[in-house]
């Protein structure tokens, strides 16, 4: 069976209570493209439980967090637990963003326990991978790719509970993309990798391409082998842009 696609936004640190009216016209457009991907919005978390409720019963578009604590709960100020996203109405959570790995010193293995936090909450992860532009020109980019997602990926996970997400960091928000020989060559790579560690599970899971995805270059990125779909940063925030991307398959 062909692997379902996932458009995922990642709206990052944007949006107030006024954006629902964005979130609104992206459910009132998910059922039109929805019957080729599952569709995604991970807006901050204050903005969680209200979008969740609205997307309530949508089969069309589901809510999703941007990262969580890898504990339940305690003695950790300003921390949000994978439960509580849970409870807020998120049913995926991304973990290790490359924003997170470099402005908070996220580890692999601090990825990797987050992804398992996100399960116990009985949420679906979204790892995200990707090298840099200093490791892509030192030709690191498989080097750097393999060693995160053998440290990152915890070994329980299952086509149903994860989603790897490749984004190579000089293309996010930059407006710059790789070629798709570039895409292919690494999604190639990663798929190898997943089906040697996860056997059938690794064949069947969704690896996304993440980095400057708009309407004008969504076609052909997910005409890519292996590419399964796309996290969207800034063309994810408004509803015409995201529903074009999710429209291209
Ligand atoms: C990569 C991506 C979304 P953008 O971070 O995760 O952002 O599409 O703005 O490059």
């Amino acid at each position: 069976d062909a692997i379902r696609p996932l458009i995922a936004g990642n709206w990052k640190m944007n949006g107030l209570r006024a954006s629902a009216a964005e979130f609104e016209a992206m459910l009132a457009g998910a059922a039109k493209v929805a019957a080729k991907a599952d569709l995604l919005v991970c807006p901050p978390a204050t903005l969680i439980a209200a979008f969740a409720d609205k997307a309530r019963g949508s089969k069309n578009l589901k809510v999703g967090a941007q990262d969580c604590h890898q504990k339940a709960s305690g003695a950790n100020t300003g921390d949000i637990s994978a439960e509580m996203l849970a409870d807020a109405g998120a049913s995926a959570i991304i973990v290790g963003h490359s924003e997170r790995r470099a402005d908070h010193g996220e580890s692999d293995f601090l990825v990797r326990a987050k992804a398992e936090a996100a399960w116990r909450a009985g949420l679906t992860a979204i790892v995200c991978i990707g090298e840099t532009q200093h490791q892509r020109d030192a030709g690191q980019t498989l080097d750097i790719c393999r060693g995160q997602l053998n440290l990152s990926l915890p070994p329980a996970a299952t086509s149903g509970n994860l989603v790897v997400a490749y984004e190579p960091v000089w293309a996010i928000g930059t407006g710059l993309t790789p070629t798709v020989g570039d895409v292919e060559q690494v999604h190639r790579f990663i798929r190898e990798f997943l089906i040697a560690k996860f056997n059938g599970e690794g064949a069947r899971m969704r690896l996304l391409y993440g980095g400057s995805v708009k309407p004008s270059n969504a076609a052909e990125l997910m005409a890519v082998a292996n590419v399964n779909g796309a996290l969207i940063g800034g063309a994810s925030l408004k509803a015409a842009d995201f529903l074009a991307i999710a429209g291209s398959y």
